[in-house]
């Protein structure tokens, strides 16, 4: 893993309902995670956080069934633009939500220095929906099909090209909220999953040695996406949409040990923490723990 990182806070609310995961940003901060990646010899550099501009109070699903369309592109477009230029600098991007919308500009950043791009979806929801598609008009159950071309054109030509990511080239992991639109996608393109079921037959260690496989056989970079709801809602509380019966800490700290072990990343993100809906910080804390076993700590 490269050792020249940088992070860059994105406090985007915009792309789903409920206040406060603007914040999580800061609450990941709050916790540590910048000495955290320090104690363990990066370089952080620590960008701060992107403006985002509030929508003007009148609603809102007015371009296709796309809530709050306009601040979400621009958010994500000058998101975008800095992941482009770390990249371009040889620094490894750490990025932190915010809402999940915000893996559109992720991507749009990173996959333009990669040929095949590598995506592991860690995430209780696929993110595949589009505005006719999505049951809510949240962006943020959108951001993995705009990343294949599927959704509105202000999303999905970001940069100015697409698509960013090749379905044969995307791995879900922890699966268990599926819309039935999102299902025929699946389907229909062949993407790889992993659903809570098949976790618990095989176990976490089968699921991350196969999908590490997987990618390092046909990609030249690995992005991990990680939403904070693919945890049970029992050790992640700080989500706007938690879904029972989900990833353990510990499983997920195992994953991160095999990423680690594995040396297939090159840029991450972590999404969806809400600390006015957290008990004390947990979630945040949870983040920042994984990103320590992300990130080569190996001592629990
Ligand atoms: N599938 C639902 C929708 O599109 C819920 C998406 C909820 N999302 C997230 N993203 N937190 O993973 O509205
Ligand atoms: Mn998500
Ligand atoms: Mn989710
Ligand atoms: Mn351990």
């Amino acid at each position: 893993m490269k050792k020249d990182m940088s992070i860059i806070g994105v406090p985007m609310d915009l792309g789903q309902n409920r206040r406060g995961v603007d914040m999580g940003p800061s609450a990941m901060r709050y916790a540590g995670a910048i000495e955290r990646l320090q104690r363990l010899q990066y370089n952080v550099s620590d960008l701060g956080d992107i403006p985002i501009n509030r929508p003007d109070g009148k609603d809102d699903k007015r371009d296709g069934n796309l809530r709050n369309l306009q601040q979400v592109a621009e958010g994500n477009q000058a998101l975008a633009e800095m992941v482009d230029q770390e990249i371009g600098k040889n620094r490894f991007p750490l990025i932190f939500g915010g809402d999940h919308s915000i893996a559109i500009g992720s991507l749009s950043g990173i996959a333009k220095h990669y040929k095949n791009l590598g995506v592991i979806w860690y995430d209780a929801h696929g993110d595949l929906n589009c505005g006719e598609t999505s049951p809510s008009g949240n962006i943020h159950g959108m951001p993995l099909a705009v990343s294949l071309g599927i959704g509105h054109e202000k999303l999905t030509n970001m940069l100015h090209y697409q698509p960013k990511v090749k379905p044969e080239n995307i791995v879900i992991v922890g699966a268990r909220s599926l819309d039935p639109g999102e299902r025929e996608l699946i389907r229909e393109k062949g993407i790889k999953v992993y659903t809570m079921h098949e976790i618990d037959r095989i176990g976490m260690t089968k699921v991350m040695q196969e999908t590490i496989d997987y990618l390092q056989e046909r990609t030249d970079g690995v992005h991990l996406s990680l939403d904070l709801d693919g945890l049970d809602p029992s050790e992640a509380p700080g989500v706007g949409t938690p879904v029972l019966g989900g990833l353990t800490y510990r499983e997920s700290h195992l994953a991160m040990e095999m990423l680690a072990e594995a040396d297939i990343l090159t840029s991450a993100e972590f999404v969806e923490v809400n600390p006015i809906l957290d008990d004390k910080n947990k979630t945040a804390t949870v983040a920042v723990g994984l990103m320590g076993s992300l990130f080569g700590e190996k001592l629990k």
